[in-house]
């Protein structure tokens, strides 16, 4: 096989992006000093997090000078995300530390006054000269097609000042902010967004620059309505519940309010549902068009070594062939192993990354946390599994899992929670509740409400909240809009609804009436109710704007 240099310095997910490059028929040739580099003729430089955290580490490590080196040669040189970051003066997020310089311009932070920060999800990659006649587009980007983006700082987009200096340049907009998704220049190609997440679209672009096709054609149906269809899309995820069934399979299973178990007649005896095979089901889902698929390990596995989890198996295969961002929860904490063996909330995380997740979703834990947090009077320990995951890898690839239910109150004077006039009284009439937090899978009540954690937990650096409800998990009976918003109100990273979809009209109302930035089902798409497809054509037919899934070629 033809092969590519990987400089993998700061250890992220470089996993994924590997099996994209395999699954267009390269190999990865790694650079492992900096003398590694001389032998390189195409080069990819990968970055997922802080920008300070990886200009340091290249800086450190030697490789700012050889880089430099190779793009001077004329050598073909990829940046993705932190890698394109790198080509520019600097960045906001960390002032004092430098990039290559090769474009006189600075990172700036999207403005969060009105959306959500970090930007997630899949935005546009529009040739700004996509207008003019005999319009070409750079290694293979498509206006029609969507790129997966997770960034919290961006190269804010100017008309004509990087085109006069003769670079080709693709622009997204989000919440009112065009910014560069992608440049390229003579031996230089570079993408804010992650097209080893980015399903075939992405695969597209990886090929295009292994191969060196550096312009395509645009053809009509390219332009069409394009430019239109600008913005992030409403992303759409599908959830596995896994757990080993009592005979020791790993399966897909499926709570109603959180119960696995079998309720019909005495054939099932109790038996935990099973719904099907993680990694067979997440392709499934994959080639539906889901945006992003979620595993949520329900039981972590407690007599066996860390290293032995099935979970870190599945996410190897699952990794193989699904090319959109895979999430993994369920006992992401400081673990002890049964042979005493400490390992750090880190160190799962990353056996996690390596073997090709790109977010770790933490439940339980970022509870106690949050409890401590409060309790020191709203101060950051440094010491917890979210800040220090977020830290090595950027608040991007942390997400918190949260498993609220209702509690109603005659009137808010009745409890020091923060709670909401509801719509649904209860059937004793009253109209008024929070949302307790809970831990271990429901199963335990916590005296902390969701708000308060949804804060504590963005400012330990958490990127997402997956907001589900114990009350409608598993009902079919749509979400909890209320929840949605009142969370929403509370916090400015994004989050995803979750628990009670049974159908696509479940999703346009909770796009319609919340401000939900994702929304993901479960049940409804493993009883094979209905496809994800089926839920984004009936989103388009409403009008909201979602990624159209593209086939292998
Ligand atoms: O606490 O960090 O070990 O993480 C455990 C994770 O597993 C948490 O994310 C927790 O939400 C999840 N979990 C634990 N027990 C269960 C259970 O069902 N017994 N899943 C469970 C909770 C929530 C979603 C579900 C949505 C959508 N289920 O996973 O898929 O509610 O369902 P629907 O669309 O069918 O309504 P830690």
């Amino acid at each position: 096989m033809p092969t590519v240099h990987l400089l993998d310095y700061v250890a992220g997910n470089v996993r994924s992006l590997v099996n994209a490059i395999n699954k267009v028929g390269y190999d990865v040739d790694w650079i492992k000093s900096p003398e590694d580099l001389k032998n390189a003729e195409k080069l990819i430089l990968p970055g997922v997090g802080h920008f300070g955290h990886c200009l340091s580490q290249l800086s450190e490590g030697g490789y700012l000078e050889p880089i430099k080196q190779h793009i001077e040669s004329g050598k073909p040189f990829m940046g993705i995300c932190v890698g394109l970051q790198a080509l520019f003066q600097g960045s906001e997020e960390d002032p004092d530390v430098s990039g290559l310089g090769l474009i006189h311009k600075r990172m700036q932070k999207f403005d969060d006054s009105t959306k959500s920060v970090p930007h997630i999800g899949w935005n546009s990659a529009m040739d700004t000269s996509i207008n003019s006649p005999g319009a070409q587009s750079f290694y293979g980007l498509s206006p029609s097609s969507k790129y997966y983006y997770v960034h919290s700082y961006a190269a804010l987009y100017t008309p004509g000042v990087l085109e006069n200096d003769g670079w080709s340049v693709a622009t997204a907009t989000y919440g009112g902010e065009e910014f560069i998704g992608a440049i390229a220049k003579g031996n230089i190609f570079a993408t804010q967004f992650h097209p080893e997440k980015s399903g075939q679209a992405g695969l597209r672009t990886i090929h295009a620059f292994l191969n060196g096709d550096k312009l395509q054609p645009l053809t009509s149906d390219n332009l069409g309505s394009a430019k239109k269809k600008d913005g992030l899309t409403r992303r759409v995820i599908a959830c596995l519940d896994v757990r080993t069934n009592d005979t020791g399979d790993l399966v897909v299973t499926k709570g109603d309010q959180y119960d696995v178990r079998e309720k019909d007649g005495v054939s099932s005896g109790g038996q935990v549902r099973n719904l099907g095979k993680p990694v067979e089901m997440a392709k499934k889902y994959y080639e539906q068009g889901a945006d992003e698929v979620t595993f949520l390990n329900i039981t972590s596995f407690r007599n066996c070594p860390l290293v032995d989890t099935p979970m870190l198996e599945i996410l190897r295969r699952a990794s193989e062939t699904v090319f959109v961002p895979l999430t993994i929860g369920g006992g992401i904490k400081d673990t002890v192993d049964p042979d005493g063996t400490r390992i750090s909330a880190l160190d799962v995380a990353t056996m996690y990354f390596k073997s090709g997740a790109d977010k770790v979703s933490i439940g339980s834990d970022a509870v106690i946390a949050a409890e401590q947090y409060y309790e020191a009077g709203q101060k950051l320990s440094g010491k917890t599994a979210i800040e220090a995951i977020s830290g090595a890898y950027g608040n991007q690839a942390v997400v918190v899992s949260v498993d609220p239910k209702r509690i109603y109150v005659d009137s808010p004077g009745d409890t020091k929670h923060h709670t909401i006039k509801t719509k649904h009284p209860n059937s004793a009439g009253q109209s008024f509740c929070w949302y307790q937090c809970t831990i271990k899978g429901g199963r335990e009540a916590r005296d902390l409400d969701v708000c308060q954690l949804a804060k504590a937990v963005e400012a330990m650096g958490a990127g997402e909240i997956l907001l589900n409800c114990i009350d409608k998990d598993g009902s079919n009976g749509g979400f909890d809009l209320e929840l949605i918003n009142d969370v929403k109100s509370a916090i400015k990273i994004p989050v995803i609804a979750s628990s009670g979809a049974g159908n696509p009209k479940h999703f346009e109302e909770v796009f319609e009436r919340t401000s939900t930035d994702a929304a993901l089902g479960a049940g409804m798409f493993h009883r094979c109710e209905y496809t994800v497809s089926e839920v984004k054509d009936y989103l388009n037919s409403k009008g909201f704007l979602v990624r159209q899934f593209e086939a292998d070629p």
